[in-house]
């Protein structure tokens, strides 16, 4: 069993390097930012919640999250493991994760924390924001992004420091390479 945090600032590349850890290690995949997006466009009440938070780029409450993913966990009966993408992003939803994966006798084995500089992660999003149509890809939505980020995110890097399964990714160069330095440090735990 490999359950796997892909950790880092909005842009960082955790959607982006998820898919290629799926093809490799046959993990399932769990993206908060997709459910609620998903929710959204079904117009679901959690859709309605999460929209406003989402738009002003700031993160929905931990108890909807915390109870989205136990909800999303439950369904998911993948052998090989989980990954866990743009969740835990405070360090109550970090505690809330490992006491849920605890009740299935298991942990988070690794954690990869995708580091890239401010200036690349704005030119990321706007460039994506040219296609994406993300009512949160525009200039002032990011810096609240990442300020959100800064100041509430972060912390959660020290939670797994103390856990012992922190792995530091420089998350700059091409895609290959960051998936490389990627699976050298997952299969150093394997
Ligand atoms: P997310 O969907 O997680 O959005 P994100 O942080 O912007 O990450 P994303 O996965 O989209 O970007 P990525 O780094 O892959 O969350 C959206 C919102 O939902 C949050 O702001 C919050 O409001 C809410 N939310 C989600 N989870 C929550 C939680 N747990 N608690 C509370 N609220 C929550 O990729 C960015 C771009 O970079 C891509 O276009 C990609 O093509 C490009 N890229 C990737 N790697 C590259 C490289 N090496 N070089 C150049 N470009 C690269």
């Amino acid at each position: 069993m490999l359950n796997i945090v892909i950790f880092g600032p909005p842009g960082s590349g955790k959607g982006t390097q998820s898919e290629k850890i799926i093809a490799k290690y046959g993990l399932a995949h769990i993206s908060t930012g997709d459910i609620l997006r998903q929710e959204i466009k079904e117009e679901t009440e959690l859709g309605k919640q999460a929209k406003s938070y989402i738009d002003q780029g700031e993160l929905v409450p931990d108890a909807t999250i915390i109870d989205m993913l136990e909800k999303k966990l439950e369904t998911l009966n993948n052998e090989q493991g989980v990954i866990f993408d743009g969740f835990p992003r405070t360090v109550d939803q970090a505690g809330a994760l490992k006491k849920m994966l605890q009740k299935r006798g298991e942990d988070v084995n690794v954690m990869l924390n995708l580091e890239v500089g401010r200036e690349e992660l704005i030119q990321r999003l706007l460039k994506r924001g040219e296609v994406s149509g993300r009512s949160d890809d525009n200039l002032e939505t990011i810096e609240k992004r990442i300020h959100v980020y800064e100041e509430q995110t972060s912390p959660v890097i020290e939670f797994y420091k103390a856990e012992g399964s922190y792995h530091a990714i420089p998350g700059e160069g091409s895609i290959d390479e960051i998936f490389e330095r990627i699976s050298n440090a997952i299969d150093s735990v394997k």
